[in-house]
């Protein structure tokens, strides 16, 4: 199975509420997503902004001087303007998208469906007539009659184009139905690679593009943190995980996944919740005494994953909810040696703490020197 990430943090992301990126942040981040090996980057739509126009110049540039290795892609609307400055830039290849449900349609584009496969095939060929590669994305594909899409698809590849994006643009579908329409999709339209764009409106973003990888889908779209419209789409460091758990597929160096999350995180201003897979703080952290118990015999009892694979180390927290094995661990690796019976009394202590949120290592010994009438030194 030969499956890619394009990732598209500089454009889908970048449309998040809240988030601009500068210039050098662009080819800072494109230039980390190069290094951990993405197949395709989705470099930002330049009819946009003046900036967007610049910084796809200068991740061009890099590209072609050797500094990066993914695939560069520009994104245009079907119109002549936009692909022409996309020819300006010199992407790789061009992100052509038209919406095609009769919504999109009839409150967009006013277009009859006739039309639309005219404005398709003219964008088409016109943006092959620049020699350069091509994608069209079926915006709203997933609310558009299939016998439509179809045509759409055909219209597309017959003018040009050699992959097809299947945006899921509202993010309504679900796993099963992902499979089937991928699934009948390439074996009705072959020719041509497929793309699931996947919104995470419905927490199923992931999950339908594993399900499109199934049905035959070679590119999966991503963006790190999930960033994207609304609620964004399917989230880099999970698909990634994820096709390496479930199909032994390497799409990405899963180490570097940390700090490209940290550099977005930054540069976006969106913080990662602490319970986001993979690069979130708490993805490796135990807290109920079974659980952490569990750990410290066989960390495969409460992880599938181990943390070193990305980068990464296991912990746990000291609350109510500790039990005696984590406790004498967090001690043993203070350098304090506690009996069985004091452990219990501090366990008693922090236990009769309901309300405290975390204890510290210093709150730990305080309770201890408490309970036993000691003096602990904690080895330095
Ligand atoms: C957009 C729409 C899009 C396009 C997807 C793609 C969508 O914001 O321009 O080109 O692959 O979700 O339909 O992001
Ligand atoms: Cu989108």
């Amino acid at each position: 199975m030969k499956v890619g990430i394009l990732d598209s943090t500089l454009r889908e992301g970048e449309q998040t509420p809240g988030v601009v990126f500068s210039v050098e942040q662009r080819v800072e981040i494109a230039k980390a997503l190069s290094e951990i090996g993405v197949a395709m980057i989705e470099a930002g739509h330049p009819a946009v902004s003046p900036d967007i126009y610049e910084g796809i110049k200068r991740i061009v540039k890099l590209k072609r001087e050797g500094e990066l290795t993914s695939e560069i892609l520009a994104h245009s609307r079907a119109v002549k303007r936009d692909i022409e400055i996309v020819n300006e830039v010199e992407a790789d290849r061009i992100a052509i998208f038209y919406g095609v449900s009769d919504i999109h349609l009839k409150a967009k584009t006013k277009t009859t469906r006739e039309e639309a496969l005219n404005v398709i095939a003219e964008a088409v060929s016109y943006a092959k007539s620049h020699g350069v590669k091509i994608r069209f994305t079926a915006e709203d594909a997933t609310r558009t009659d299939l016998d439509y899409l179809v045509k759409v698809i055909k219209t597309a590849r017959d003018s040009g184009a050699d992959r097809i994006g299947i945006a899921d643009t509202v993010g309504i579908l679900y796993p099963t139905k992902t499979k089937e329409l991928f699934s009948f999709l390439v074996k009705e339209v072959p020719g041509v690679e497929y793309d699931i764009h996947a919104h995470n409106d419905l927490g199923m973003a992931v999950a339908n593009a594993l399900a499109a990888v199934e049905g035959g889908a070679t590119i999966i779209h991503a963006t790190v943190n999930g960033l994207g419209e609304r609620v964004g789409i399917v989230p880099l460091q999970a698909v990634a995980a994820a096709l390496k758990y479930h199909f032994n597929l390497d799409v990405v160096k899963l180490e570097g996944l940390s700090k490209v999350a940290s550099l977005v995180e930054k540069y976006s201003g969106i913080p990662m919740p602490p319970n986001f897979p993979i690069t979130g703080d708490y993805a490796f952290v135990h807290k109920a005494g079974i659980h952490v118990a569990g750990v410290l015999t066989d960390p495969r009892t409460y992880e599938f994953m181990p943390p070193e694979v990305f980068g990464r180390s296991r912990d746990y927290v000291i609350d109510k909810y500790t039990g005696k094995h984590a406790l004498k661990d967090r001690f043993e690796r203070l350098g304090v040696k506690l009996e069985e019976r004091e452990l219990e009394l501090v366990l008693a202590k922090i236990k009769s703490s309901q309300t405290t949120r975390y204890f510290r290592d210093v709150d730990l010994l305080e309770i201890a020197e408490e309970v036993t009438g000691k003096v602990l030194k904690p080895r330095p």
